[in-house]
């Protein structure tokens, strides 16, 4: 079955995705474009809520939000290793939370981006320094999560990646990338920038890595 997922170079969400197909070994086209941008946009012709990624098929409905999709690969690819959970129903929980955690980190990024992006004067502060106490709150979860990992071992959670890695690696590595945290966050978060360092060289990660595009104000819906 030929999948296609629309993404957008830099989203954080889509490379979650996009680095389970790839680890998995699933073939699938990769549609990137600008969410904003008015005349070229796909979304909102398959997610009413206007956001990607978005999963499409010849013959189902498309599935969006992040973590629908990363159940769908999980659970119809379940054969297909690294399965990417642990089959422990109460650690699978736990591999969930992480995700949530992750994912609201990337929410609290954008978020903070948009409202420093109204300009100077315009912006809330409050609601700046609100979105910057939650990114610093999902990293101090990361640290402790990852100081806690099993045997100091390569992974959150078992021997194995898992869906908990992939979004704690696309958090960490999206506010990298945005600056969200600011210079010197490696040295007010040792464990998680170490560990961060070494997953980030992996093959399917090495090969999503954020890259910027470019938003035309004229063409923003
Ligand atoms: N909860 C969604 C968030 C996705 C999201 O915010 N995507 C951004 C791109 S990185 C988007 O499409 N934004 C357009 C909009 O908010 O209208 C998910 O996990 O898929």
């Amino acid at each position: 079955m030929s999948l296609t997922l629309i993404s957008a170079t830099p989203s954080p969400y889509a490379r979650l995705n996009r680095i389970a197909l790839l680890e998995k070994h699933i073939p699938f086209t990769l549609h990137s474009e600008i969410p904003w941008h008015k005349s070229e946009t796909q979304t909102p012709k398959y997610n009413p809520l206007e956001k990607l990624p978005v999963l499409i098929f010849p013959d189902r409905d498309p599935i969006y939000d992040s973590s629908l999709i990363q159940e769908y690969i999980v659970g119809k690819y379940a054969d297909q290793g690294p399965r990417l959970v642990t089959g422990d129903w109460e650690v699978d929980m736990r591999l969930r939370q992480v995700q949530v955690l992750g994912q609201g980190v990337m929410d609290a990024v954008v978020l903070k981006f948009f409202e420093t992006a109204r300009g100077k004067g315009k912006a809330s502060k409050e609601w700046e320094e609100r979105q910057e106490r939650k990114i610093q709150g999902g990293f101090r979860a990361f640290e402790e999560l990852v100081k806690n990992r099993p045997q100091g071992g390569e992974y959150l959670f078992g021997d194995e990646l898992t869906i908990a890695d992939i979004a704690v690696g696309c958090a960490v590595g999206f506010v990298k990338f945005n600056g969200a945290l600011g210079e010197g966050w490696e040295e007010r978060f040792p464990s998680t920038a170490r560990w961060f360092a070494g997953l980030d060289e992996r093959e399917s990660f090495r090969s999503t890595r954020p890259v910027m595009f470019d938003i035309k104000p004229d063409q923003v819906i």
